[in-house]
């Protein structure tokens, strides 16, 4: 299997004329669609010593994204964007190759599509109780909505059509479990009929949306702290990555996401939920550093939003996981049989512990807008 993988990244790495000589490799297990792998290179310093040169490479999952073309073209124009209004500062590269004659940022395979992008080196956090770092987070996320307030969004396409129709996710869901084409509804009646019960209050920034309530902006789509890359030494955010889903999109839906996986007590698949639930005072840090970055162009609208949205990008997570789990895991990665089951009881957990502290997190919001608007 090893062998195989690592046959199929030297043909990547020829095709994309990367110099020097594969060396090794090794798999990044944080992503839940694509496939990732760091892999290194050695080549001549110039000076006759060896040196080190890493790239990532990703397979890309073509059921989640239909269309590599437009996914591509997406990131391209939005790193291209980032790097002239803020030269200098540490941006995403990723590498051309030449395929029917066409020089594009991804290579088709017969069985699937593959990116390279450089290696930045860094820290990252799946799990951090450092409020510092949470905060710096909110700050990374908050400023990356910021370069982008002045993009024209009109120039994205929707990579995923509908990533964060709430109501949408809910249709499917519903529809699946009518089908059951797995015969696994027995097995999911409880967590149905709770993501039922909230469906209303889960939805309600997808219903504000589609009645002109709140504005479209260009959002990032899938906040896990795991997407911002820090600097070793110092802790400061180096970088926002993962820019597949970046899209227009609600303000919401990138605090609410952010919050959901930053400020749980436990891992977003955790088995045992006893300890699910979220975090207030890491929650305080990520608004903090959020709204200090965004409390002056957002809209009270969009303000009153933020607290709701947690809870319902935690739900709208638990009916895909849910539905995927219904339709026998096509969409996510799984590392055992049950484990789309397993994610989406531990954010139902999630979603019932944010119902009962909706209150104090409305607080801690308002009370950092304040702090930090006009
Ligand atoms: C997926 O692959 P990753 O970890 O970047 C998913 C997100 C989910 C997340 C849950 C394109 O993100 O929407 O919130 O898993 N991304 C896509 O862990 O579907
Ligand atoms: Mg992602």
């Amino acid at each position: 299997m090893n062998e195989e993988i690592a046959r199929k990244l030297l043909e990547v790495g020829q095709a994309f004329h990367l110099p020097g000589s594969f060396f090794s490799f090794e798999e990044i297990t944080n992503g839940n669609v694509n496939r990732t792998y760091k892999v290194n290179y050695v080549t001549d310093d110039g000076t006759g010593m060896a040196a080190t040169r890493s790239y990532l490479m990703q397979k890309i999952n073509s059921y989640a994204f239909k269309n590599p073309e437009i996914l591509m073209g997406n990131i391209e124009k939005v790193t291209e964007y980032i790097r002239n209004k803020r030269p200098g500062e540490i941006c995403l590269h990723f590498h051309h190759t030449e395929q029917n004659g066409r020089h594009r940022a991804y290579l088709e395979d017969c069985d699937s599509i593959w990116r390279v992008y450089t290696y930045i080196p860094a820290v990252t956090y799946n799990k951090c109780s450092d409020v510092r770092i949470i905060r710096s987070a909110g700050e990374a996320f908050g400023d990356f909505q910021m370069v982008l307030s002045t993009f024209d969004a009109s120039q994205l396409y929707e990579t995923i059509p509908d990533f964060h129709n709430t109501r949408k996710r809910y249709e499917k869901l519903i529809k699946d479990a009518r089908e059951d084409p797995c015969d696994r509804l027995h097995e999911v009646e409880q967590e149905l009929a709770y993501l039922i019960s909230v469906q209303d209050m889960a939805c309600s920034l997808t219903d504000m949306y589609n009645a002109g309530k709140l504005t479209l902006r260009v959002t990032h789509n899938d906040t896990k702290i795991n997407n911002v890359l820090f600097q070793p030494e110092t802790g400061a955010p180096l970088v926002v990555i993962d820019l597949d889903t970046v899209m227009p999109g609600l303000v919401g839906n990138d605090f609410g996401d952010a919050v959901r996986f930053a400020a749980n007590f436990t891992e977003e698949d955790a088995e045992d939920t006893i300890k699910t639930g979220i975090d207030l005072n890491i929650f305080w840090a990520f608004a903090d550093g959020f709204l200090s970055k965004t409390a002056k162009t957002l809209t009270s609208a969009e303000i009153d939003t933020l607290a709701l949205s947690c809870f319902s990008i935690t739900c709208e997570l638990a009916t895909r996981f849910l539905d995927d789990y219904l339709v026998g895991d096509r969409y996510f990665k799984i590392k055992s049989e049950k484990h789309n089951l397993i994610r989406a009881r531990c954010q139902i957990a999630l979603a019932r512990d944010m119902q009962s502290k909706l209150r104090a997190m409305n607080a801690i919001v308002h009370s950092c807008a304040e702090q930090y608007g006009a």
